[in-house]
């Protein structure tokens, strides 16, 4: 039975993830876009409160597990949309939830008075036992479909930070942003280095919203990503 693939958008914080999705799906005949985290799940309102709460205090590996567990409540919609010859179109996934994390490592968690409290807020444990662990971090999301195609959305901090509503929620400082950068970086690197074709890198700096939509759909385009498929789901 053919089905529908799986393309994921990922990127930093405010690099134009949303606005890049809402024009692709109008380009397939039959898509859905899903949105992670998916805020209104029992456990998307909890992330929600911890992304837009400073005072919710959750230890990084509980936070960890969270969008994982997420990702989740999800995969059975997202499953059968695809057995239905939907192209699903993610708005993050699971390299968010390793590229985030991953980055807490390099926070300074030392107590220092001259720290802003955003940069407190970002890392909340005590200890980083396992935040540096890629089979750890990876462990909760293993049997979750993997993305026929990920398209990564590369900016400068200094550009993220410019754009409209930076800053209000737990992980938008610049600082901590290019930590992410190269969390996601050296995370693709590696996958795309051990022979993963299916995860491309893209700069997107100095560029209109037209020009990656036309970008972003070439490349959908190039490896048939908008045509149905006869292969299994993969895992990851
Ligand atoms: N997170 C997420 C984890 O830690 N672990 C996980 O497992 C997951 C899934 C919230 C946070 O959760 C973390 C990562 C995040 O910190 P989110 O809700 O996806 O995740 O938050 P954001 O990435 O901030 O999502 P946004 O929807 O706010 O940003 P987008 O989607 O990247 O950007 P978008 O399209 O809304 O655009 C932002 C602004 O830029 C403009 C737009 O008009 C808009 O004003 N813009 C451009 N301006 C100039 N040139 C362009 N090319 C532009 N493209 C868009």
């Amino acid at each position: 039975m053919p089905r529908g693939q799986l393309i994921l958008i990922e990127g930093l914080d405010r690099t134009g993830k949303s606005t890049q999705c809402l024009n692709l799906i109008k380009k397939f005949s039959k898509s859905k876009l899903i949105k992670f985290p998916e805020r209104s799940t029992q456990i998307g309102k909890l992330i929600n409160e911890y992304l837009t709460n400073p005072n919710f205090k959750l230890n990084d590996q509980s936070a960890h597990l969270l969008f994982s567990a997420n990702r989740w409540e999800l995969n059975d919609e997202i499953e059968k949309l695809l057995n239905d010859e939907y192209f699903v179109i993610l708005d993050r996934y699971i390299y968010s939830g390793l590229a985030y994390t991953l980055a807490k490592n390099k926070v300074d968690t030392t107590n220092d008075t001259n720290k802003d409290d955003k940069s407190k807020n970002i890392t909340n444990s005590e200890n980083k036992i396992n935040l540096s662990n890629l089979e750890w971090l990876l462990t909760p999301d293993k049997g979750l479909p993997k993305p026929d195609l990920t398209l990564f959305l590369t900016l400068k901090p200094e550009e993220i930070s410019k754009r409209k509503g930076f800053g209000q929620e737990r992980y938008e400082q610049e600082t901590f942003q290019e930590n992410v950068r190269e969390s996601f970086l050296k995370i693709l690197n590696d996958l795309i280095l051990k022979g993963d074709d299916s995860i491309k890198i893209i700069d997107i700096n100095n560029m209109n919203i037209d020009t990656i939509t036309n970008l972003l759909w070439e490349m959908i385009e190039d490896v048939g990503g908008n045509k149905l498929t006869n292969n299994p789901i993969k895992r990851i």
